[in-house]
């Protein structure tokens, strides 16, 4: 491939975006993350306009690949994971590593709604009172049972490795490594207390953080730092 991959997603944010970072870094392959350079805002939002092929977006990230242009997290994930070699070769494997990265949607979904339970629209600070309670639900109820069902998950491979799916690393692993660490930025004492519970979740996010090109990532400046504007927020008052 010549042009580099094109990654249209808010600059500032880890956010949906990480999830196609995270896989491109993996892959070690040429990307530019256009929100962060000189009119990006512009090109992001004309991405979403669906360009050439006329595929709309309803909102990032969306990932161009020459004339392709791929809106949806799971979506863009499937796509690279086929071309770079991080998703299973056969159509039952490929639906199966999809499912599980559709769950990890759903979870990343909820832990937005921790802080913005009424509306995203509104400010944090207009639905704190609703927040509380959607975060202690989410802490007491939520996150034991999307983390008892991926440990499960990993527990009931037949693969070795200690991987999600099969014996090799795929971009379910990457995501799996994000939703963690975005878990444990937001709601520390909850995940701290909880990690006994989830050995292989969290040696998953040990050797992730290890290998050789995400660690390189996850120490350059293309890495966003953790912050209050992003999707795992860390809000004392919530946990
Ligand atoms: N299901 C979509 C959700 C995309 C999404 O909600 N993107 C956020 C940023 S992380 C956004 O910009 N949302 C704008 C909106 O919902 O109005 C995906 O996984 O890519």
């Amino acid at each position: 491939m010549t042009t580099p991959y094109q990654l249209y997603y808010w600059d500032g944010l880890q956010g949906r975006g990480e999830f196609v970072r995270l896989a491109l870094e993996e892959a070690g392959v040429p990307y530019v993350d256009v929100a962060r350079g000189k009119g990006g805002m512009a090109a992001l939002k004309a991405s979403l306009d669906g360009g050439k092929v006329d595929h709309p977006s309803f909102a990032p990230p969306v990932l161009r690949a020459g004339e392709l242009l791929i809106g949806q997290t799971a979506n863009i994930l499937q796509f690279l994971g086929a071309r770079h070699g991080l998703a299973p070769r056969s159509q039952e494997g490929r639906l199966w590593t999809n499912q599980l990265q559709l769950t990890i949607a759903d979870m990343v979904a909820e832990a937005h709604d921790t802080h913005h339970p009424i509306s995203t629209n509104a400010y944090y600070e207009d639905q704190k009172k609703e927040a509380k309670a959607r975060s202690k639900d989410f802490r007491a109820q939520r996150i034991p049972k999307f983390l008892d069902y991926f440990e499960g998950i990993m527990e009931r491979n037949p693969g070795r490795g200690g991987y999600a799916v099969g014996s090799r690393l795929s971009y379910v692993d990457l995501s799996l490594f994000q939703l963690l660490d975005g878990l444990m930025y937001a709601f520390p004492k909850t995940m701290a207390k909880l990690a006994p519970s989830y050995p292989r979740l969290h040696a998953l996010h040990a050797k992730v953080a290890q290998r050789p090109n995400i660690a390189a990532y996850l120490n350059s400046t293309r890495r966003i730092a953790n912050n209050e504007t992003d999707i795992f927020r860390h809000y004392p008052e919530l946990e």
